[in-house]
């Protein structure tokens, strides 16, 4: 008999979690605004919200964070993550930030002005929020199978070259200060970028003279879908598609609360002398001195292990495995998710689940809080809510696809946890057609309103 793969760990701590009632959970939900976000971490027994920072470190991790140099100038902890950086991305000069929105900050605020076009895949939403508060656009150029969560395309987080050729084309290259690749692409459920299309948009980079960044987040969970989905890959080590992907870019944006499995961090390694010293500037005014950006020393050496370790393949398989076994529960219990299953989370197709909710009383919004009432699981909504309304209009923009994102965090729960989880949604499927009501909004921030937003029942 075939072995089948298990962690790569044993566990050491535990943290111990409270099961709540239904009735408990229905009266906190509306204490929240029916917003996920506004939840204690104690009215929750399972915590899907994100993947971000939430993270089980390793012993040898917590060993780095009693060795963490915290002096202000050239720390020891510094040298370690710098020499992590470049074993791992080849990147020669590199920032440390207290997360990636602060990377994003420090690098656009060198590159983006007004009127700008910044083209990617599906850019983040904090990415997004960057570049537009820059008053710049960003270009989604992420191919059309992204967009139908039935297609089975192994590197759905692809850009379309012909959409990116297009948009080079057609605009001035003054106008285009780079074009950014997230890795693996979250807003299309955690979806990989193949090396072949990194290579032809590097390619079309260099073409029009443009310089390529990667939004680096989940990296190694990219590199791990490349080595067990694309041709000629399988033989390679994670480390040497690492290299090989960060070879064809000038740059990256990083938040280490991901593949970096700590608690907090970010990053922004590049080639550009030039754009390190201009990049330093911003850093220290909004992030802290050149070597250590808002992280204590600890933080940077716990993060320089944490690189080496999400970048072993055995990790890599056994948390891209347990997020599919929670995509495959879902799929046998007849509920449509994102096709093939993400990186690091699960995404619930909230058009399928709740087609006779209105959009415009925000169907994902809906399935996230009827999910939390029935199992007290707290997930993530990414549609309409998300995406914010329109710069210029203000009007709600309604995003193509309707997602609750269950994101997992890494070697954190167990199998028995992801049943758990399987058949409180199983549950409220069974009992979609009673939900006839969505939400309607109360209050709302002008950006990123989703964290803040208070809801009310739809009347
Ligand atoms: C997440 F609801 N992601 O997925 P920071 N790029 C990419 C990310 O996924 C990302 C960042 C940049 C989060 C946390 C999160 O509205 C939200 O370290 C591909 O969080 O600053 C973060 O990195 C930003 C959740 C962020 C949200 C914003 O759960």
């Amino acid at each position: 008999m075939e072995l089948p793969f298990a962690e790569p760990y044993k566990i050491k701590m535990v943290e111990p979690i409270r099961r709540t009632t239904r009735e408990e959970r229905q009266q906190w939900i509306k204490d929240a605004g029916f917003n996920l976000f506004n939840l204690r971490s104690e009215q929750v027994y399972i915590d899907l919200l994100t993947d971000s920072g939430t993270g089980a470190m390793s012993d040898r991790q917590w060993s780095e964070i009693m060795l963490g140099d915290e002096s202000y100038a050239g720390s020891a902890s510094y040298y370690k993550l710098k020499s992590a950086v470049k074993e791992i991305f080849g990147f020669d000069h590199f920032l440390p930030t207290h997360q990636g929105r602060g990377a994003e900050n420090v690098l656009f605020s060198v590159l983006v002005k007004p009127g700008d076009l910044v083209p990617g895949n599906s850019h983040f939403d904090t990415t997004k929020g960057h570049i537009e508060f820059r008053q710049a656009t960003a270009i989604d150029c992420t191919i059309d199978e992204a967009f139908d969560c039935t297609a089975n395309h192994p590197f759905k987080g692809n850009v379309d070259l012909e959409k990116l050729d297009k948009i080079l084309k057609i605009n001035p290259k003054e106008r285009i200060p780079f074009i950014i690749v997230t890795l693996t692409c979250n807003s299309s459920g955690g979806q990989p970028v193949s090396l072949e299309n990194l290579k032809g948009v590097s390619a079309l980079a260099r073409k029009y003279g443009i310089p390529l960044i990667y939004d680096s987040a989940r990296f190694a969970e990219n590199a791990y879908f490349i080595k067990s989905r694309e041709k000629g890959q399988a033989n390679k080590t994670i480390r040497e598609i690492v290299a090989e992907m960060f070879s064809y870019a000038d740059g990256m944006t990083m938040s280490s609360k991901k593949d970096g499995i700590v608690n907090i961090g970010g990053l922004i390694g590049m080639r550009s002398v030039e754009l390190y010293q201009q990049a330093s500037v911003y850093n220290i005014m909004f992030e802290g001195f050149v070597t250590y950006g808002g992280q204590a020393g600890r933080d940077m050496a716990a993060l320089a292990r944490g690189l080496y370790e999400a970048t072993e393949f055995d990790y890599l398989e056994s948390r891209v495995k347990q997020v599919a076994y929670l995509g495959q529960k879902l799929t046998d219990y007849g509920i449509q998710v994102q096709q093939p299953y993400g990186g690091h989370a699960i995404f619930i197709d909230a058009n399928k689940f709740l087609p006779h909710i209105p959009k415009e009383e925000f169907r994902a919004q809906t399935l996230a809080v009827e999910l939390y009432i029935e199992g007290g699981v707290r997930g993530v909504e990414i549609g309409a809510i998300m995406a914010d309304r329109d710069p210029v209009t203000r009007e709600n923009r309604f995003p193509a696809l309707e997602l609750v994102r269950l994101a997992i965090p890494r070697r954190v729960y167990t199998f028995n946890h992801m049943d758990y989880i399987a058949a409180s949604l199983a549950n409220v499927f069974h009992r979609r057609e009673e939900i006839i009501k969505g939400f309607a909004i109360e209050y709302e921030a002008p950006i990123l309103r989703h964290f803040t937003v208070k809801l009310k029942r739809a009347e």
